[in-house]
């Protein structure tokens, strides 16, 4: 069911718009990265980790005026970034487009213009009060950037993300145990198939709205087991009733095989997580505002990761 589903949400899904582009890049993205040592490997490779983030967009329409969103800002994937480059992963950045990015989190959405001043007729420089944390967060960006450790690649619909998605494991599947996937995107459980969409805009005059939305197929069972078996694979699951939250991560994790899931709640996503593995839960608190829980996160996956790596590693070489 689960085969059928997926392999009709591909075929009837309107194909990417610059899919030999953004395939070729990535080609080359994972080719350079993976030839590369990883900085706390005394001569392993380089990991490359492949950071979902942000909500999917549901169009209603072919021709999209209205759309289904969600609340996801992508915070968490662009911190996420930043700490996993500072561990010396490369990092595939699939991110929802206009959602915030790594190293510019602390850019303000409504007065960005509060950062400039304008010098003479014809000069703008930034104010001296945010010298330091522009500089720096240029600087962090264009080693990133220029030293070839982050790709960005960026979605808007439901469609884009997971062919994307696709593209990314089934291409880092030569990484092997050396990928990890960290699903921090919010996405869409629900969705209306291109090929039943109205293809124009919805006319009102027909009265109130009736509209059956299909299920997206479960496609971390198909990340798991066809498109990238070996990988490390991190899911999130977020509710609002805490009463049900461990009990759907530990499903997440046996029913998708996933290694590790981090269980949120919406209320507190911000200052509280509890990662669950096999037979492990570990509470991430944050203890002030300017303090990063991913930080946290990263530090606990990088150690999980690498104990996966070397395990994997001894059962195949006693095999
Ligand atoms: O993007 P953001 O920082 O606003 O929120 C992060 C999050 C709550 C979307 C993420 O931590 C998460 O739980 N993602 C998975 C959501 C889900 O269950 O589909």
């Amino acid at each position: 069911m689960v085969a059928a589903d997926q392999e009709s949400f591909f075929a009837t899904a309107p194909p990417l718009g610059d899919a030999v582009a953004v395939a070729a890049k990535l080609q080359e993205f994972i080719a350079r990265n993976s030839s590369r040592s990883h900085p706390s490997e005394g001569g392993g490779r380089r990991r490359i980790v492949c950071v979902t983030s942000g909500g999917t967009t549901v169009p209603l329409e072919q021709r999209c005026v209205r759309y289904i969103d969600n609340f996801s800002s992508g915070h968490r994937g662009a911190a996420s970034t930043e700490y996993f480059l500072k561990a010396g992963y490369a990092v595939i950045f699939i991110h929802r487009r206009g959602s915030c990015q790594p190293f510019c989190r602390f850019l303000p959405d409504d007065s960005f213009l509060n950062f400039f001043d304008i010098t003479t007729e014809s000069k703008v420089q930034v104010v001296e009060s945010h010298t330091t944390v522009v500089k720096k967060a240029i600087g962090e960006y264009s080693k990133a950037i220029e030293g070839g450790s982050l790709l960005k690649l960026p979605f808007t619909t439901i469609f884009e993300y997971l062919q994307l998605l696709k593209m990314v494991a089934t291409s880092m599947s030569s990484v092997g145990l050396h990928g990890m996937f960290y699903l921090a995107a919010a996405v869409s459980d629900f969705y209306v198939p291109w090929d039943s969409m109205a293809k124009h805009k919805i006319q009102s005059a027909g009265g109130p709205l009736d509209m059956k939305l299909s299920q997206v197929p479960k496609m971390l069972s198909v990340l798991r087991n066809q498109w990238a078996p070996l990988a490390f694979c991190v899911s999130f699951k977020l509710e609002t009733d805490s009463e049900i939250l461990i009990q759907k991560a530990e499903m997440a994790l046996n029913k998708y095989k996933m290694n590790v899931v981090v269980a949120n709640l919406l209320a507190t996503y911000k200052e509280e997580v509890v990662v669950v593995s096999n037979g492990e839960r570990n509470t991430i608190r944050r203890c002030s505002k300017d303090e990063d829980l991913e930080e946290h996160i990263i530090m606990l996956l990088e150690k999980s990761h690498s104990k996966y790596i070397c395990s994997s590693a001894d059962a195949c070489s006693k095999n």
